[in-house]
């Protein structure tokens, strides 16, 4: 990418909101979560959970959504690593912009979520942010769900997963944080409850692990096209992922700049440690219109094998039985399995 800012392009060919009744119809006749979640309307669509607001924003960007061919599209389930795929590949695309004045880093003052837009999530917020001049968008939407424009293109697509039990952990204490900032305090969400839909497939955007498995299969037939990566990975070996990232994203690292050190102050740049230190992400929020996150709940820990410190051995046992069911026959396993 040349260092000045290419103009700005235009991926959403409908005004903001259009279409909107006929997307809410096909939502009511959709099977809901029961009992309902205490914060969230949710709906199975294409035999995935999701929050009503982005299915119905996941539906009309199936339609009405322009895929750039240079776009390069971030993938996840909620809680397995997103934010931290952010800030490296926003570093990664733009690291002529700002490496030699890293003052001017926009992630040294936005949030890596307002670095990289989440297309369903954005597309309500702030639909103006989908036409971002970088080719690096992100979305939590299942495989299949995406929208058409993408399916039928060749653009490129990271996906990023993590060991089952660390996802749910990260997921309820980010909910938690969340219903209490909404002053949902007695809910009568329990970690049981919580547990019992992830557990049997109704979390945010999943089934969890058919998720994980529609993207895996597609890295497998297309490898050229599905970076499929782990959390776990990227943690125990950060530098050589990012640089494979780069690879793949078509942006590699240049001797010379593997000489300076560049990769190495990306890694420093977008380190847990680093980003949750900055002001804006100890004090700032997330602004979703109807709702305002705390930056801060987008870092905790960011650690491996945390679900120790929550999960009953029974709960994690029958977690890892599902684990070992759908993902080890095609090969999936995770570091702590091998
Ligand atoms: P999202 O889906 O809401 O965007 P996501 O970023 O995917 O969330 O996941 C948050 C998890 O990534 C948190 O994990 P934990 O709850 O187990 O701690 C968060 O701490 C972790 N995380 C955020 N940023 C980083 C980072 N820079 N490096 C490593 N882990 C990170």
């Amino acid at each position: 990418m040349p260092s000045s800012s290419p103009s700005k392009v235009s991926r959403l060919s409908i005004s903001e909101n259009s279409n909107e009744t006929k997307y809410k119809e096909i939502i009511s006749t959709l099977p809901k979560l029961d009992p309902p979640h205490p914060t969230y309307e949710i709906n199975q669509y294409n035999g995935f959970w999701f929050h009503s607001s982005t299915l119905e924003a996941t539906l009309s960007l199936s339609e009405n959504f322009k895929a750039q061919p240079s776009d390069i599209y971030l993938c996840s389930s909620p809680k397995t690593g997103t934010t931290w795929l952010k800030a490296l590949a926003f570093s990664i695309v733009t690291r002529d912009r700002f490496l030699d004045d890293d003052s001017s880093n926009p992630l040294l003052n936005k949030v890596p979520h307002n670095c990289v837009p989440t297309l369903e999530v954005d597309y309500y917020a702030n639909p103006s942010f989908l036409d971002t001049d970088l080719p690096v968008l992100a979305t939590h939407v299942p495989y299949a769900c995406l929208p058409r424009s993408v399916l039928d293109s060749d653009c490129k697509i990271i996906y990023i997963c993590r060991e089952p039990k660390d996802t749910f952990v990260s997921w309820w204490h980010y909910d938690k944080k969340q219903q209490e900032s909404f002053g949902i305090v007695e809910s009568g969400k329990t970690l049981e409850q919580e547990f019992k839909w992830f557990h049997g497939g109704k979390s945010m955007y999943g089934p969890y692990w058919d998720h994980v498995l529609e993207y895996f299969k597609e890295s497998v037939q297309r490898p050229e096209r599905v970076f499929f990566l782990t959390y776990e990975d990227l943690k125990s070996d950060t530098l050589n992922y990012v640089k494979k990232l780069a690879e793949f994203m078509g942006k590699p690292f240049t001797e010379e700049e593997v000489n300076q050190g560049v990769v190495e102050k990306i890694v420093a740049r977008c380190n847990i440690k680093s980003l949750s230190n900055l002001e804006v992400n100890k004090s700032g929020f997330f602004d979703l219109k109807q709702w305002k996150i705390s930056n801060s709940s987008y870092f905790r820990k960011g650690e491996v094998g945390d679900w120790k410190n929550l999960l009953t051995e029974d709960m994690a046992k029958s977690i890892d039985k599902i684990t070992e069911e759908k993902f080890h026959p095609v090969g999936l396993k995770f570091p702590s399995e091998k």
